[in-house]
C-alpha cells in the first residue's frame, strides 16, 4: 500500500508525508536580540528557503501549507528578529509555507486589518494555502509546538504574550497572532475596512468570528508563548477614538464590510531572498 507516499514536487520522486509530528520540534525556544543582526546572516541561516520566503521539507512531503500575513511599515528592525526566529521555527515544524509582508504605501493612518485582507487575497492568488497565519510583526513565538497549523475553528495563537504576564488579558481577546483555513476567513467576510489606528480591529474579528457561527480555539498557555519587542505607538498609528461606537455595531456591520469591500492598489510585488513583499495604496478613511 502506497497511499502514504505521494508526488514529489520537482524532481519527480516519491517522498513519504512528513510524520503528524515533527522530530525536530524541540519544545521552549530562548528568544533574545542579539545586536548587529542583519537580514544577510538570516539568509545565510536559512539556505533551503527560495525566492519569496518560500520552503518546502527537504526530505518529506509537508502535510500543511501554511500561508504567514504580516502588516507592516517602518518596522525593518522587528521585521528582521521575526525572520529570525520565525524561518528556522516553520522549517522545524517540516510545513511548506511562504512570507507575505503587507506594506502600507504612503504616512496615511495605519490600518492593520485592512492590509490583513489586502494579504488574504495576494496570498491565494499565488498558492493554494490550506491555512493563514495573520501576524503581527513585534511576535515571537517563544515554543515550537505552538505549531502553525489550522484548526477545525479559527485559532487564537497568541495567548501568552510576555507584555501580559503570559495570560490571556480577557477571555475574548483575538490580537497578535491568528490562523485562519481559507473557509473560516471567507465565511466571516474577512476582516474589517474602516478601523483607522489603533485598537479594536482585533476585537472586532474576535465578534466576527462567532457572529459566523464559528467559535475561537486555543494552544495552550505553555505552548501559546510569545515574546513582544518593546516598542512605542507608531507615528500614523494613533488610538482609535471610534473603536468602541464601531465594536458596538459589528453584529450590523461584518457582512456589509470585510473581504467582499475591500478595495485597494497594489503598489509592488517583489520576491526578496526571505519573504514576499507586497506594498499596496489602501486609500484613507471615508
Ligand atoms: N504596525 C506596523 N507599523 C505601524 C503600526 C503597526 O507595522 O506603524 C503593525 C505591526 O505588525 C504591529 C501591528 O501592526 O505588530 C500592531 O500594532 P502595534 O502598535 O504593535 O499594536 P500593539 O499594541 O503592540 O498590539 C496589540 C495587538 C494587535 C492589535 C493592537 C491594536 O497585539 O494585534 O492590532 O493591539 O488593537
Amino acid at each position: 500500500n502506497l497511499s502514504h507516499l505521494s508526488k514529489a514536487h520537482s524532481h519527480g520522486n516519491e517522498m513519504p508525508y512528513c510524520p503528524k509530528t515533527s522530530p525536530l520540534i524541540g519544545g521552549p525556544i530562548h528568544v533574545s536580540f542579539p545586536s548587529g543582526l542583519t537580514l544577510a546572516e538570516v539568509q545565510r541561516k536559512n539556505p533551503l528557503v527560495v525566492r519569496g520566503g518560500r520552503y518546502r521539507p527537504p526530505d518529506c512531503e509537508a502535510k500543511h501549507r501554511t500561508a504567514i500575513i504580516i502588516p507592516h511599515r517602518h518596522r525593518e528592525h522587528h521585521l528582521k528578529f521575526l525572520l529570525y526566529y520565525l524561518h528556522p521555527f516553520l522549517q522545524r515544524q517540516q510545513l511548506h509555507y511562504g512570507i507575505y509582508v503587507i506594506h502600507q504605501a504612503g504616512n496615511y493612518t495605519f490600518n492593520r486589518a485592512k492590509l490583513m485582507n489586502v494579504g488574504f487575497r495576494e496570498a491565494m492568488k499565488e498558492e493554494d494555502w490550506d491555512c493563514l497565519f495573520f501576524h503581527d510583526v513585534d511576535l515571537i513565538p517563544e515554543d515550537d509546538r505552538n505549531t502553525y497549523v489550522c484548526d477545525s475553528n479559527p485559532k487564537h495563537a497568541a495567548i501568552a504574550m510576555d507584555k501580559f504576564g503570559y495570560k490571556l488579558p480577557y477571555k475574548m481577546y483575538f490580537g497578535g497572532v491568528s490562523a485562519l483555513t481559507p473557509l473560516h476567513y471567507l465565511k466571516m467576510n474577512g476582516f474589517p475596512n474602516n478601523y483607522w489606528g489603533w485598537g479594536g480591529e482585533d476585537d472586532d474579528i474576535g465578534v466576527r468570528v462567532s457572529l459566523a457561527g464559528m467559535f475561537i480555539t486555543r494552544p495552550t498557555l505553555k505552548v501559546g508563548r510569545y515574546k513582544m519587542i518593546k516598542h512605542k505607538l507608531d507615528k500614523g498609528n494613533g488610538v482609535n477614538p471610534k473603536r468602541f461606537n464601531m465594536l458596538a455595531k459589528t453584529r450590523s456591520t461584518w457582512k456589509l464590510d470585510g473581504m467582499n469591500t475591500a478595495d485597494y492598489e497594489t503598489i509592488s510585488r517583489q520576491y526578496l531572498p526571505l519573504y514576499t513583499n507586497i506594498t499596496v495604496n489602501i486609500g484613507t478613511e471615508a
